[in-house]
């Protein structure tokens, strides 16, 4: 039978190559974001290939989370996959003049909303002793740069969750897969920088990461034989050898 994955933040980047690439391969999709005209629109494209099914929440909102998971078709109750994906950067300043709405978005979103959507999912897979869980994380997660400050611990903290994850749910024979990629090219930095023109330049002068690269390393984790967990990924882009030495040809 073929696996069901639930996937957050699929209406952009990272999540929505996700969700083309599983499609490809004919894994259920449940797909998750707050903009409902993506959502419309990707479940329209992928239903060609596969089963869709979409939910519209925000990874904040618990209830909205746990009402959304419950109301679930018969056919997409069973998850076997949970991507957690969901996540941005919000400002770039020096922790003194750092933005307290951004501080609460990134940690209430990359850290808080990862963990209410996996507790809402967690369950069904210990009762099945069975299930894969995908989260994504970043470079930033494993080293600290200027400005990153508080966009970088909420990454430490996905992947000290992962970590602890994995110990956890050990027992049940449950996998848990930490992805890090460095830059890629998505409208994460249209959102880091609230529209800002200075975003356009992030991926100037070098071959940024593309969504597709990740999400094909995604697909590898997640169809490695029963005995195999891919545990921790770091991947950059060729031009990139860590967070700020970036060979860009300007
Ligand atoms: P995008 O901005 O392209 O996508 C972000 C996705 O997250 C969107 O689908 C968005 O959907 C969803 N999202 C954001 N906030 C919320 C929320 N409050 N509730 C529900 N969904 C939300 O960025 P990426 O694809 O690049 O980012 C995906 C993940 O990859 C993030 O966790 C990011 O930190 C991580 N990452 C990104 C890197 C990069 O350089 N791009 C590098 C390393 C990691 P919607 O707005 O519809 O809700
Ligand atoms: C995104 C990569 O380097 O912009 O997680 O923080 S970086």
């Amino acid at each position: 039978m073929n696996k069901t994955a639930l996937i957050t933040g699929a209406t952009s980047g990272i999540g929505r190559a996700t969700a083309h690439e599983f499609a490809k391969h004919g894994i259920n999709l449940i797909l998750c974001g707050r903009r409902q005209d993506r959502l419309d629109t990707i479940q329209k494209e992928l239903s060609k290939q596969t089963n869709v099914h979409i939910l519209n929440f925000d990874v904040r909102d618990k209830k909205a989370i746990f009402e959304a998971i419950e109301s679930l078709p018969k056919d997409f109750k069973t998850i076997d996959i949970l991507v957690n994906n969901a996540g941005n950067a919000h400002g770039m300043d020096p922790i003194q003049t750092g933005n307290m709405d951004d501080w609460d978005a990134m940690m209430d979103i990359n850290v808080k909303g990862l963990l209410y959507v996996s507790k809402a999912i967690i369950p069904q897979m210990t009762e099945r002793k069975s299930g894969h869980i995908i989260n994504i994380g970043s470079s930033a997660g494993k080293e600290v740069y200027a400005k990153g400050n508080v966009y970088c611990g909420s990454k430490h903290a996905v992947l000290a969750i992962t970590e602890g994850m994995r110990i956890d749910l050990n027992p049940f024979g449950i996998k848990v897969t930490a992805i890090n990629p460095g830059l890629v090219e998505t409208e994460f930095s249209q959102v880091r920088f609230k529209g800002d023109p200075v975003a356009d330049n992030v991926y100037k002068g070098f071959k940024a990461l593309q969504a597709e690269d990740i999400a094909e390393v995604i697909q590898f984790a997640i169809s490695r034989p029963a005995h195999v967990n891919i545990a921790d990924v770091l991947m950059f882009c060729t031009a990139q050898a860590n967070s700020t030495i970036v060979n860009k040809k300007l």
